[in-house]
């Protein structure tokens, strides 16, 4: 059983095994917690980002650190929400599913998520936050033992509490 806990943080201090990047399609950086991420992890992220070519919306890679605490970092690019009708929660479930995926190829016991795409790609975040717990609550997970939503704001982090427990009712 995966072990899910709701936190308040900078994802960049995280001393786990991966944390999940809300990146672009072109991975190459941006604003929000993308921006922290590279600008914490150094140049050999860019160098490394440069290489993947991009990244599907929903799709996931995977790069090392470098000089962040965590060891891997999995790069997302979440939906952008356009109303509703752009297939916006099945991308944003696929997001979650495949960062887990990613993370079991990376045999890692411990993952931390930011909230993806609530920022400025703005899909409505209470929505979002039961679409993370339910993604997760369903992996079958081997090497996965505890997953953290790290929020960076006490608004974000009393969205994750409530679909969390809604979905332990
Ligand atoms: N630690 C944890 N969470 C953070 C941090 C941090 N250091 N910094 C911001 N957040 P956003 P998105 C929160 O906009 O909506 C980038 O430019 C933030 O408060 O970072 O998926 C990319 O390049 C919010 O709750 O990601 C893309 O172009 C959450 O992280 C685009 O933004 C996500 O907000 C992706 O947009």
């Amino acid at each position: 059983m995966i072990k899910i806990k709701i936190i308040q943080g900078d994802i960049t201090k995280s001393s786990v095994d991966a944390i999940v990047n809300a990146a672009n399609t072109t991975l190459m950086g941006g604003g929000g917690v993308d921006g922290a991420i590279h600008h914490a992890s150094g140049p050999k992220l860019d160098e490394a980002c440069a290489k993947l070519h991009g990244c599907k919306t929903g799709e996931a890679k995977t790069t090392p650190g470098f000089n962040l605490p965590a060891k891997f970092i999995i790069h997302t690019p979440g939906p952008i929400w356009r109303g509703g009708h752009s297939n916006e929660r099945e991308l944003l479930r696929n997001s979650y599913k495949n960062c887990l995926k990613e993370a079991e190829k990376h045999q890692c016991a411990s993952v931390d998520f930011p909230s993806i795409s609530t920022g400025v790609y703005h899909f409505p975040l209470n929505e979002a936050a039961q679409i993370a717990i339910s993604s997760i609550k369903e992996f079958k997970a081997h090497f996965i033992k505890q997953i953290r939503i790290v929020a960076f704001d006490p608004v974000t982090k009393t969205a994750y509490e409530k679909a969390l427990k809604d979905k332990e009712k």
